[in-house]
């Protein structure tokens, strides 16, 4: 892996999930807070050529292993592995992604998908995974937090390479800090969304701090051009209301 981890609890699942097989996972992310201690990760990862057919050999194999992945085995892979997980605790979740140097205190797998896993074990084609997943913080929500996401060398967790990751603030609250990101990230004009980028080389630990309040109403550029294209049209009204 490289750059960022920045969805820690994700990531850990996904480690886990090819850890029998030992496959590379691409995966892409949208992680949003809905309050400062509560956020949900989406990722979806693929998993291609040599690596696909080596993960459905391992779904059939807890299966009949007759050398066809069906249905019903692709359903009990993925009741095996919530069942997994909720056993598991709040085990693995690890520092990768912290609310106020914090680490999630309890994550709750709400879904996954083994999608297009079905057919010949020896298929190379692509399959891929969804999952959804709640993450909670012990903090009590205030007017200032620091988010801290963990950066790592590359050569560990080879496993997974980190695609396109989003990561959307809790309402109410914009990044106050740093001023300016480091490369591999944007910040939105509402400072509200950060988007991590495909392509990130080694990084140090990012972290981030957010505050309640906004940054000004019709600050972007959009507002501006509806509220210009607004008084466009009071004027046309108005214009034609006097010629009437
Ligand atoms: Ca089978």
């Amino acid at each position: 892996m490289r750059g960022w981890i920045v969805c820690g609890a994700g990531v850990w699942m996904l480690l886990a999930l090819t850890n029998p097989v030992g496959a590379v996972m691409i995966g892409n992310g949208t992680l949003k807070f809905s309050a400062p201690d509560e956020a949900e990760l989406n990722f979806e990862a693929e998993l291609r050529g040599q690596d696909a057919a080596d993960f459905r050999e391992s779904i059939d194999q807890s299966g009949d292993g007759d050398g066809t992945v069906t249905n019903e085995e692709v359903e009990a892979f993925e009741t095996m592995f919530k069942e997994m997980m909720d056993s598991s605790g709040d085990e693995g979740l690890g520092e990768d992604l912290t609310v106020d140097g914090k680490a999630a205190s309890k994550s709750t797998l709400n879904r996954l998908d083994v999608k297009d896993a079905t057919g010949a074990t020896t298929s190379t084609s692509s399959m891929t995974m969804e999952m959804v997943m709640l993450v909670e913080f012990p903090v009590t929500p205030g007017d200032s937090h620091q988010i801290t996401f963990k950066g790592e060398e590359e050569g560990s967790n080879d496993e997974v390479v980190m695609g396109k990751i989003t990561a959307e603030m809790p309402p109410g609250y914009y990044v106050s800090a740093p001023a300016s990101m480091p490369s591999g990230v944007t910040l939105s004009g509402d400072k509200r969304t950060l988007t991590f980028s495909e392509d990130q080389e080694d990084q140090a630990d990012l972290v981030v701090t957010i505050k309640k309040g906004s940054v000004g109403k019709g600050g972007g550029a959009p507002s501006i051009g509806v509220g210009l294209a607004l008084v466009g049209l009071l004027a046309v009204a108005a214009h034609r209301r006097k010629g009437a």
